[in-house]
């Protein structure tokens, strides 16, 4: 195939719906700073998440830098290493230490089983990942944090449209974040949003996502920049619309791969899960043969214009930044030196997968492994 087939590709609304936007923005002359689209955005996605508390931000990794500061948290937080550079650095620029947890092998999410044994008495807070939209073991999390006394962040930015037991993701934990970044299920650009319960939190969101000013004389906080503004609200609103006929064409994609990979061998493609409606947000496959299998077929796929990318590779506990501190992560590292994710995106055609299809078929063959 001569063009290049990604791993993500934007979705878009008819060009006509967003220059409307465009025209209000331009007749408004309120470009960002909470302007009236923004209020209009805030106003559905809390309706649409069904969120007691809700507030928006420029993108995800400064919602889940200001989840942790507001949250006031203090010495050691228990994360994943099978993640977004942004999860990790989310806690350590706020002056915490991550804790890498083990992952587990079927969800790819922290593994609950090994939490407890990393809690220590400077513990104060568990910051997991629902990695590629599945849900983490909600409960469980819940239940050891209520034991320990520790809050419980999720960073759900691959998660937007996901329902666990009925109930929107973002109904669990203290906070959850939400990426709205281009290459996501639903995107407004750049953009990301925290869904909490507690009113007393918002304040403190809203200030410090506009330097800390409390008024046109008062600032009492260190704040930073980190608003959303009108053309991303704009993006966002249109694209909320779409969102159940993008979900569905994703849906459509994904069985297709299923179909056509769940008998290949050396390919593992993920179970499902019926507790969960899901956004098809990714489809990661693990290369069964070992990290050479896995970084030929990368290659491969690579040479016929496919490129598929090895979310997550190399594992946050491995970053340069943060080797020196000590984990035991042995699932982790399996599943990251095994992992590929193929090319899903709302219009992405029969005759794309198919090519996807067949390429992996033969990039994974034996005689041709063998050379
Ligand atoms: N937590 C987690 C668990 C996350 O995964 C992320 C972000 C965050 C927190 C932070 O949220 P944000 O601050 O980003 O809102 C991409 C995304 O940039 C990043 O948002 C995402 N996770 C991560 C998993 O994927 P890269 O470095 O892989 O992006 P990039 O530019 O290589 O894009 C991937 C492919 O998508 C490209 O090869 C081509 C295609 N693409 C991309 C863009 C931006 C397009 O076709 N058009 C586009 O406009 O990080």
């Amino acid at each position: 195939m001569e063009k290049k087939l990604f791993v993500s590709k934007p979705s878009l609304p008819p060009i006509d719906e967003y220059i409307e936007y465009v025209n209000q923005i331009w007749a408004n002359r309120y470009i960002t700073n909470n302007g009236p689209l923004h209020v209009q955005f805030e106003s559905m996605l809390k309706k649409y998440l069904h969120a007691d508390q809700i507030a928006l931000f420029t993108n995800g990794h400064l919602a889940l830098e200001t989840a942790l500061q507001v949250l006031d948290l203090k010495g050691e937080v228990i994360t994943t290493p099978f993640t977004f550079a942004s999860t990790t650095h989310a806690i350590t620029r706020n002056g915490l230490t991550p804790v890498f947890c083990d992952i587990d092998d079927t969800t790819f999410n922290i593994d609950v089983r090994k939490i407890e044994d990393l809690i220590t008495e400077r513990t104060s807070a568990i910051l997991a990942v629902h990695v590629f939209g599945v849900p983490c073991d909600i409960e469980s999390i819940q239940t050891i944090a209520d034991k320990y006394n520790l809050k419980v962040i999720y960073d759900a930015a691959h998660a937007f449209g996901v329902t666990y037991k009925g109930k929107p993701i973002s109904s669990y934990g203290d906070i959850s974040m939400f990426s709205f970044h281009a290459t996501k299920v639903f995107h407004s650009i750049e953009g990301g949003a925290l869904i909490f319960k507690d009113p007393n939190l918002k304040r403190g969101m809203e200030k410090l996502k506009n330097f800390g000013i409390e008024n046109e004389e008062r600032v009492d906080l260190v704040g930073f920049n980190a608003k959303m503004n009108e053309f991303q609200a704009a993006m966002g609103l249109l694209n909320l619309k779409r969102l159940p006929e993008s979900i569905e064409k994703r849906k459509n994609a994904s069985a297709y791969y299923n179909l056509r990979l769940k008998n290949i061998d050396h390919v593992k493609i993920m179970e499902s899960n019926d507790s969960i409606t899901f956004n098809y947000a990714y489809y990661p496959i693990v290369i069964q043969g070992g990290p050479t299998l896995r970084n030929q077929v990368h290659e491969f796929m690579k040479s016929r214009n496919i490129m598929t990318r090895k979310y997550f590779y190399p594992l946050c506990s491995d970053f340069d930044c943060y080797k020196h501190i000590k984990s035991d992560v042995e699932v982790a590292k399996e599943i990251s030196n095994a992992i590929l994710i193929l090319p899903l995106y709302e219009d992405i055609s029969e005759e794309e997968l198919d090519y996807i299809c067949i390429s992996l078929e033969q990039a994974v063959k034996e005689d041709f492994i063998n050379g």
